[in-house]
């Protein structure tokens, strides 16, 4: 029999900026469905990638001064980029579309115009308001406060010849849809969609731009590019060759089972895409799922607020694992969450160094101590069973179906939650029997106490199978630990209790997730959030050339002159100031003061060639006067700033003249 099919997506990235723990929290999302599928044995296709077109990401580029691809090339394929950033978080994905890729352009074009000779798309003007930052067009009626009911941002008034798709003639289906169906999940968003669009009357959509390039052109109308989501929510289907040769298991794959999507694009996943899909004549994916947001100090991270989270310092401070486990755990999805790395802190001293570490060190460490890593035949079963003992089996043995029920209406922090209460149960298990205790007298109690140590290997090994999908090489290392074989790592086996072989090697390897100190560990991530935004301030920045012109008269006034340091010391009570004695050729010494000493010591500048101007009026500073100015170039590296005196040959004569 074929094994069942799971498409899953999760959005594509906009590669306008470094990613941050926003993105991480959606695609480990996904990535944990993904994986929870393979481990049912499921034939599961899972799509990535970024959404490349646009305005924002033009304008960007020339911000940068490099053309949009070079621009989109460095944030994808660049190091720390997105790709670098889902091999780090090991996500699964199967595929990855860049909606540049030559296919995926060449098959929207057949789709913007198929859906033109249906007409479904035509010409008209567009008159409206304009959300640069979410490249989404508004009617009056939508705006909130007269700004964009997605962001809460300024909006433009914005008129151009442009192509509309008839949305409003999929009005009624869509309702349908949304509230006859399981369509869209959780169902607290199919009212917010209902209630905010489909209420006031869907409005056709404007799908092409005159204003900018950086897009797909229309190839039967130059000059007008495709809507960047219509670009965008195609490539779910483009990535599966749909109307290209690049791959062909559109057939295979379609419809999706699930797209995972942030909540402030539920309106273009659950109203617009099967809409378009409907035009198309195409079958509609199963369900969209909208999750909520990691909020930092109440508020949406976003790179222009700059309250972003990097996910590389986190993951390098606890560890992938850790931080996937956290996101997971912590946040209800579909609801927002706050984040904040005490509570990432938290989690994993709780759930991970002291719950699960635990269970796993303590039952590892005791069949190493008392049976020297091998159990001994017939521990499975046990003469005198405890009541307890049965308590746990149970709940073990039944768990498999509670994190099911969680995982297939997309709950994993609830089928997480249900995973450990079984390990909380499990190490109260150790409590209860007291090996140790056992362990006094093994001639009476060497079985019960082989009997109580299997029990609690065979729940490390469940709990392990369905944490595997969320924590996937700290479970290879458990599995490894409680000498759990390839046939212990099974969906299956993961309902069935007595799987583990009774004389299995186990072996107490490295502690799976060590305790962490808080406050050592909040310094040092301050400290690498600090160096890291340091990092990636601009190089080198030098300020803007005046436009003012001077007269070359103005110029000549200025008496530019080589002067050698014939003395220089730091003056008193001044921290920057240095006092300068200088020969400037007329043989009277000239005394200049600069406030230079955080980037010179004074002794590192006698017997220098320098160059000042020395007809500017005399100055006091600190009770001493000043008559002239040293020449400097100064510029900034990383946010800070450099000085560099300007430094000319020794066998140039003091008092020559800078022309
Ligand atoms: O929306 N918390 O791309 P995107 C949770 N290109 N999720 C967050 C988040 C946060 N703080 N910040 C961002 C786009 N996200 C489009 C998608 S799909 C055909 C096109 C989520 O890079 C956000 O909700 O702006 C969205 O689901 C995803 O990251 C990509 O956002």
């Amino acid at each position: 029999m074929e094994n069942k099919k799971f498409y899953i997506t999760t959005p594509i990235y906009y590669p306008s900026d470094k990613l941050h723990i926003g993105h991480t929290y959606c695609t480990v999302a996904t990535d944990a469905l993904a994986r929870y599928h393979r481990l049912r044995g499921e034939d599961v296709m899972f799509l990535t990638g970024t959404d490349e077109h646009g305005q924002k990401i033009e304008d960007k580029a020339a911000e940068a001064g490099v053309s949009p691809k070079e621009f989109v090339d460095r944030i994808v394929e660049g190091p720390q980029g997105v790709k670098d950033l889902w091999k780090l978080m090991n996500v699964s994905n199967d595929r990855f579309i860049r909606t540049t890729d030559d296919y995926h352009v060449a098959s929207i074009q057949k789709i913007f115009r198929k859906m033109y000779e249906k007409g479904d798309i035509y010409k008209g003007t567009y008159k409206g308001k304009y959300c640069k930052p979410c490249e989404s067009f508004w009617t009056e009626s939508q705006l909130v406060d007269g700004k964009c009911p997605d962001c809460g941002r300024e909006v433009q008034d914005a008129e151009e010849e442009a192509y509309f798709f008839r949305l409003s003639k999929y009005a009624d289906r869509i309702r349908d849809l949304l509230e006859n169906t399981d369509f869209l999940q959780p169902r607290s968003r199919v009212n917010e969609m209902v209630k905010n669009f489909i209420d006031p009357g869907l409005e056709d959509l404007c799908v092409s731009r005159t204003s900018f390039t950086w897009g797909i052109p229309v190839d039967f109308d130059p000059g007008h590019v495709v809507y960047v989501w219509v670009d965008a929510l195609f490539n779910y289907t483009t990535a599966l060759g749909l109307f290209n040769d690049q791959y062909h298991d559109y057939d295979h794959y379609w419809p999706a089972d699930v797209h995972i999507v942030g909540k402030e694009i539920v309106r273009f996943h659950s109203i617009i895409w099967p809409a378009m899909l409907m035009s198309m004549e195409m079958p509609l994916p199963k369900h969209v799922f909208g999750h909520g947001w990691l909020l930092l100090d109440g508020g949406k991270m976003s790179k222009s607020k700059g309250n972003v989270v990097d996910p590389y310092i986190l993951a390098s401070m606890f560890g992938v694992d850790a931080l996937r486990f956290f996101l997971m755990r912590t946040f209800p999805f579909g609801s927002d969450g706050n984040f904040s790395n005490e509570l990432l802190i938290q989690t994993i001293n709780t759930d991970l160094a002291n719950d699960l570490g635990n269970l796993v060190s303590r039952t590892t460490a005791m069949a190493g101590k008392y049976f020297g890593g091998h159990l001994p035949e017939g521990c499975r079963s046990c003469a005198a069973p405890e009541p307890f003992d049965g308590e746990l089996i149970g709940l073990a043995s039944s768990l498999r179906g509670r994190y099911e029920e969680a995982m297939e209406s997309f709950a994993p922090h609830k089928a997480l939650d249900e995973v450990f209460k079984v390990i909380q149960r499990a190490n109260k298990y150790i409590d209860e029997c007291a090996p140790w205790v056992l362990a006094k007298d093994m001639d009476a109690n060497g079985q019960r106490l082989a009997h109580v140590l299997y029990n609690l290997l065979e729940t490390a090994q469940i709990c392990g199978v369905l944490l595997s999908p969320f924590m996937p090489e700290s479970c290879e290392k458990l599995f490894a630990q409680i000498g759990a074989a390839p046939d212990a790592q099974t969906w299956d086996s993961a309902a069935r209790w007595g799987v583990l072989a009774e004389t299995a090697a186990v072996t107490k390897g490295e502690n799976l997730f060590p305790r962490i100190d808080m406050d050592k560990a909040l310094a040092e991530l301050e400290a690498l959030e600090a160096a890291a935004k340091k990092a990636a301030l601009p190089a080198v920045e030098t300020e803007p050339q005046l436009t003012e012109k001077v007269d070359f008269d103005t110029f000549c006034k200025c008496d530019f002159r080589v002067v050698k340091v014939k003395a220089c010391e730091a003056v008193k009570k001044s921290e920057k100031l240095l006092r300068f004695t200088l020969d400037d050729g007329t043989g009277t010494d000239r005394q200049i003061l600069s406030g230079i000493h955080k980037f010179y010591e004074p002794e590192q500048l006698v017997g220098k060639t320098l160059a000042a101007i020395v007809n500017l009026p005399p100055r006091k500073m600190m009770g001493l006067e000043s008559c002239g100015m040293l020449l400097s170039a100064v510029h900034t590296e990383h946010g800070e700033e450099k000085l560099n005196l300007i430094i000319l040959d020794d066998a140039i004569p003091a008092g020559a003249k800078l022309c």
